[in-house]
């Protein structure tokens, strides 16, 4: 669409998943440091199952770097899966049988797809495993974001009942302490009581054989105004942060600003009064538009939420049928996180930076300012 281009593969437990990143500037440095701190972030926070402790997101660039840095080539990055078993298992280790497709995961639409009456291949494609990559994409485009002074967060707003502490995300906040905190945070939490609440409901969760939703946000800050476009439809940053992390799997729902709610209020009520002062510049007294107005940033923080379906694989799974011959039976016990908001929030910060990388390097004719980092 714009500059940046990635391509990903792998399936959840083959050898290995793959990242080639084209259009990157040459002279980037990889953030070496950054991935791993992410990688480990989206692997260890809390309400993730046993395949990730058994992970280690060992990865190597193979591709489009120069020493440290990038040299205006594709930059190919692997990283290696030690799960390599070619399929999932059950709760005891044996292979799951997905004769009978999970409702409510890929195992259906994709038999049906395909004409399979096994969905192995199937949750193989569909596995949040590749989301290993989007993140090792991030950090990398985070490094752009840094160089434009934009910092990011990603922050838990929800496990299930449990509700952290909100906040107004307003022009000028600082975000780097808060990443701090929030990063301290086994769940991606502000508040530490709200937090262990959270990881109770999680282990309850988990003893009865099922799983959770949540919801988080990312915020980005600070921004500067004029990015994306009201036309064409692709140029639009909402409709290109939307639908990039609705493409992360679990994530159902995605809104800019507070417009979870929005269809209940008017619009007195919903919008928010306009002031201007000298050190600020134009800014709104809270930000329910998100940062994003016309498809176009309006220089307030962009703060994009998106709600966590509770995942399809169940200890006590649900009915289902069978893909051979449609009897009756049981979808199989597969082994499964327990809830999917910290670990996706980190992704969608990934892929957040991923696309305001991209209108960053991308302005050019008409959008009428100075490139903020093209070195
Ligand atoms: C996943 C199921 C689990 C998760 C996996 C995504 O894997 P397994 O089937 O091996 O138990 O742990 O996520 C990862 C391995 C990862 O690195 O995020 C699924 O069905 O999507």
């Amino acid at each position: 669409m714009g500059r940046l281009s990635f391509q990903v593969t792998g399936e959840s437990h083959g050898p290995e998943l793959n990242l080639v990143l084209t259009g990157l500037p040459a002279g980037l440095e990889i953030p070496r440091e950054r991935i791993d701190h992410w990688l480990s972030l989206r692997r260890q926070l809390a309400g993730r199952g046993p395949r990730a402790a058994r992970e280690s997101d060992l990865w190597t660039v193979t591709t489009g770097v120069s020493g440290d840095h990038t040299n205006g080539g594709p930059l190919h990055i692997s990283i290696a899966n030690k799960d390599r078993s070619g399929e999932s298992v059950d709760r005891q280790g044996a292979k799951a049988n997905l004769e009978f497709p999970r409702p409510g995961h890929a195992d259906l639409a994709g038999a049906l797809k395909w004409g399979l009456d096994d969905a192995t291949a199937v949750a193989e494609l569909a596995s949040a495993r590749i989301t290993a990559a989007y993140t090792v994409l991030g950090a990398i485009c985070q490094e752009i974001l840094a160089g434009a002074g934009c910092h990011s967060l990603a922050h838990v707003t929800r496990v299930g009942t449990v509700i952290d502490r909100r906040r107004n995300w307003r022009k000028g906040v600082r975000l780097s302490r808060l990443v701090e905190q929030l990063e301290a945070s086994s769940l991606l939490f502000l508040d530490g009581k709200r937090e262990q609440e959270a990881r109770k409901l999680l282990t309850e969760v988990d003893l009865a054989g099922d799983t959770v939703g949540g919801a988080f946000e990312i915020v980005v800050a600070p921004v500067p105004p004029g990015l994306g476009g009201p036309q064409p439809l692709g140029a639009r940053l909402d409709s290109r942060l939307a639908a990039t992390v609705m493409g992360i799997p679990g994530v159902r729902a995605v809104a800019i600003g507070d417009a979870f709610g929005a269809d209940r209020l008017l619009g007195s009520r919903f919008h928010s009064p306009l002031h201007y002062s000298a050190g600020k510049g134009y800014f709104h007294q809270r930000n329910t538009a998100g940062g994003v107005e016309g498809g176009m940033s309006n220089g307030e923080p962009i703060v994009l939420r998106a709600v966590v379906k509770p995942l399809a694989s169940l200890g006590k799974p649900l009915a289902s049928a069978s893909l051979r011959d449609g009897r009756a039976g049981t979808a199989p016990a597969v082994r499964s996180d327990v809830c999917a908001a910290a670990p996706a929030a980190i992704v969608a910060r990934a892929l957040v930076a991923f696309v305001l990388a991209d209108v960053l390097l991308d302005r050019g004719q008409g959008d009428g300012f100075e490139p903020i980092c093209h070195r």
